[in-house]
């Protein structure tokens, strides 16, 4: 993966080029959880960093390829990159509304295939479209468009829809972040944590934490006396500052971020105890999108939401 490449990925991914780098990300994913181990510790769907020495950290992409490069030229990735100890954090929501869902899981897998101990794919609601079937799905429509019918489907059932099973759920970095997705989910949890969500993909017809951590979105005020309420969304539930705080206790970190919803870059909610970063512009004009860039310093005295947004930068 080069600045060459990325130029390319705008233009139009051959189709053998996207399967190879599928392929290629399915096994490294693979491979990571069956021997525990990718620049980190990884149990099934659970990720846990030391604190890198750079660690950046990207919301929604939603197809948008420009945003994307942007980022990634604005880290300067190659160089970036190549330290392992250096970390680029993907929240998930590659796909949808935006125009070339292919391209950006393209330049996702190709990262991950040329620096997969620094690279870490984590899984958004739109990544779980059979788990958790929503109307806005229009991937499979866009590679059909792209590659046509057959060759379309034979990559989306064969590739993509395996490598979305491979997406990671949460990832803990030592006492700082503690990343999702949507949210933290509200039920009883107890130092079990780890257990639950690492396995939240496999049993998440029996439970809803792989459902709350997709789907959650945090709220100032909850419209009844409990510490959430059914989301408006029709999946997943608003969960107030309580649950944050408890998630916050229980992992002994000191700020969730997330991403899942359109915000003008970044937004803090609960008092500081959560950021919610969105990366994208092409498919939400009326919004910003911006990314998180911060060092090994800023992590080790972290305190909350305000002092970690020193580190977003708009793109
Ligand atoms: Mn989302």
């Amino acid at each position: 993966m080069s600045v060459a490449d990325l130029n390319h990925a705008s233009e139009g991914v051959q189709y053998s080029d996207l399967v190879q780098s599928l392929e290629s990300a399915i096994e490294i994913m693979h491979t990571e959880r069956k021997t525990g181990l990718m620049g980190g510790k990884i149990k099934e769907s659970f990720v846990e960093l030391s604190i890198p020495k750079k660690l950046a950290i990207v919301g929604d992409l939603h197809g948008d390829l420009t945003s994307l490069r942007s980022i990634l030229n604005g880290i300067g990735f190659e160089a970036f990159l190549g330290d392992p100890n250096n970390k680029l954090v993907f929240l998930g929501d590659y796909v949808d509304r935006g125009v070339n869902s292919v391209g950006v899981i393209f330049v996702v897998t190709r990262l991950k295939m040329k620096f997969p101990d620094s690279v870490i794919l984590m899984r958004g609601n739109h990544e779980a479209p059979i788990e958790f079937p929503f109307p806005s799905h229009d991937l499979p429509g866009e590679v059909v468009r792209r590659y046509g019918y057959e060759k379309g489907k034979l990559v989306y059932n064969g590739k993509i829809l395996p490598l979305f099973r491979l997406l990671t759920l949460a990832t803990m970095i030592d006492e700082s972040l503690f990343l999702v997705h949507g949210g933290v989910p509200t039920g009883d949890v107890d130092n079990n944590f780890r257990e639950a969500i690492s396995t939240a993909d496999q049993t998440y017809l029996s439970n809803s934490i792989m459902e709350e951590i997709l789907w959650n979105d945090p709220r100032e005020e909850i419209g009844n006396e409990d510490a959430w309420e059914y989301s408006r969304r029709g999946i997943g539930k608003h969960f107030g500052v309580e649950i944050s705080r408890k998630w916050l206790r229980l992992s002994g970190t000191k700020v969730i971020v997330r991403g899942h919803e359109p915000c003008q870059g970044y937004r803090i909610d609960h008092g500081g105890s959560i950021m919610t970063l969105f990366s994208c512009k092409e498919p939400y004009p009326k919004f910003q999108a911006s990314y998180l860039l911060v060092a090994n310093q800023d992590l080790n005295s972290l305190n909350d939401a305000i002092m970690l947004s020193q580190g977003v930068v708009r793109i």
